[in-house]
């Protein structure tokens, strides 16, 4: 079975079936919650997981300082203020920081990035040097609203925000060259959803020899079972784009010219997007001028719906800038411009019947926990392997918002009671097989990490712990 295993003994609740649950359980999970972040800082921040993923990553982090945001306001703020430590000159905020003590303990490390002296990284971090989803908007402004005292904070939230405004400019200015208002992708780690099959079909457009990539040597599978994992020919690929990167030494915009992977992709417009919103009530409480973050945000919805809204299959599609071509593949991704505001009512009512509908809710003979990240009648949909159909919890806890803020709060609640419902009886993994009538002999139901860090942070953010 494919987990941090050795830890199962520190929180025995994990993996035992649970039938029955009921609103008592909820004490267990909250401290079982707390107890699985308090194992996993590290310092001034709290790793993903303990062994899998043992630095700093980039939307975690945001998700993660919502954990702490009700009981440990400080470390919620460390949180963001650790990850930023990594911003570089030109704005951009990277996946990963690395942590001096776990040298070696995970791949690609620092060393292989080779960002070491680039022009605009800060000196004293150890970065990668792609970015993630522009999460810190709304975290900022969610932290704003649960601050114990938000005057007391407001040197704080200044920094952070200045920060913030600066990494959506580098968006806006570097990964935006026909300024249409959509950044693109210039890797699937920067989507944070790596292993999506959309990402297969750029790659087929991708030629290149196999003496151009480097020699690797994985670490992830030290700690989960291949099946889960992405296949050697999507990581030779993933590898072959890094090793382009730097290259080029990471020198935006001249790198772009002949890079073969950029893709406009809907969560990710959509969470700059609502961050953009939430820059704007951020700017307001501060007293700064909102104008620019007014105009980023119009223009993304605009976008959005001009260039990725697909009328045929009722989904956001993602957008292939290098070989000019729509990606036709549904994914829980392409629901989530419900997030910033952008479908009309229209395009919202169809989103939500497609999300009830057996692409992603399944049959009544085999029905689905909400929301498999692949919807489940796609042909590279597979149950167990990362991103390929499993459900994650902070895609679910986006999406849960992204419904509140169409009315459809009883969808909205099945996305929260389904996520509490997978963690209540198998535990805080990384993520969940998304078919609901499993013989229990045949899977474990979760995979990747058993003690995933922003699985425990949402599960505290949605009992408001
Ligand atoms: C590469 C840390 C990260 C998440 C991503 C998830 C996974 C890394 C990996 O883990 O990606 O960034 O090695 O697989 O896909 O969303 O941020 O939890």
């Amino acid at each position: 079975m494919g987990g941090e295993a050795k830890h199962l003994e520190i929180f025995p609740m994990m993996n035992q079936p649970q039938s029955n649950p009921d609103q008592e359980d909820n004490g267990k999970l909250i401290a079982t919650a707390k107890a699985i972040l308090h194992n996993n800082i590290q310092g001034k921040f709290t790793k993903p997981a303990p062994k899998l993923y043992p630095h700093q990553w980039n939307w975690d982090a945001g998700f993660i300082a919502l954990g702490y945001a009700r009981s440990d306001f400080r470390q919620a703020c460390n949180e963001l203020t650790a990850l930023f430590r990594g911003q570089w000159a030109n704005g951009m905020v990277p996946q990963i920081v690395f942590s001096v003590q776990n040298v070696g303990k995970y791949f690609p490390g620092y060393y292989f990035w080779e960002t070491h002296g680039v022009p605009g990284k800060p000196r004293n971090a150890r970065t990668s040097g792609i970015s993630m989803p522009a999460v810190h908007g709304f975290i900022l402004n969610r932290l704003l609203q649960l601050a114990p005292d938000a005057r007391a904070h407001r040197p704080f939230f200044q920094r952070m925000f200045d920060r913030i405004v600066l990494l959506h400019q580098y968006f806006y200015n570097y990964r935006d060259p026909e300024r249409e208002g959509l950044a693109f992708i210039c890797h699937p780690w920067e989507s944070g959803m790596d292993n999506l099959p959309s990402w297969e079909e750029v790659f087929t457009q991708i030629h290149f020899e196999a003496s151009e990539v480097p020699p690797y040597e994985r670490r992830d599978l030290d700690h989960v079972d291949a099946p889960y994992r992405p296949r050697k020919p999507s990581y030779d690929r993933f590898i072959y784009l890094v090793n382009r990167l730097r290259q080029q030494r990471y020198q935006e915009p001249e790198m772009w010219k002949d890079y073969p992977f950029q893709v406009q992709e809907p969560m990710f417009n959509a969470i700059l997007g609502h961050s953009n919103e939430a820059l704007i009530e951020l700017g307001q409480w501060l007293g700064r001028d909102t104008g620019q973050m007014r105009e980023w945000h119009v223009q993304t919805n605009k976008a959005l719906n001009s260039k990725l809204w697909d009328d045929t299959k009722g989904i956001y599609l993602s957008y292939d800038r290098v070989h000019q071509r729509h990606i036709p593949i549904a994914t829980a991704a392409g629901l989530l411009p419900l997030l910033c505001g952008a479908p009309n009512a229209t395009q919202s009512a169809r989103m939500v019947s497609l999300l009830q509908s057996p692409s992603f809710a399944g049959t009544p003979e085999n029905p689905a926990w909400l929301c498999p990240s692949t919807a489940l009648d796609e042909p590279g949909f597979d149950p167990c392997r990362y991103w390929r159909g499993p459900v994650w919890i902070n895609m679910n806890w986006l999406m849960f918002h992204g419904l509140n803020r169409y009315g459809h709060t009883e969808l909205a609640e099945r996305m929260r009671t389904d996520s509490l419902e997978l963690v209540r009886r198998f535990g805080f993994w990384e993520y969940y097989d998304p078919r609901k009538n499993l013989p229990s002999s045949q899977t474990p139901y979760g995979y990747g990490s058993n003690q995933f860090s922003w699985t425990a942070a949402l599960t505290l953010d949605w009992l408001g712990a």
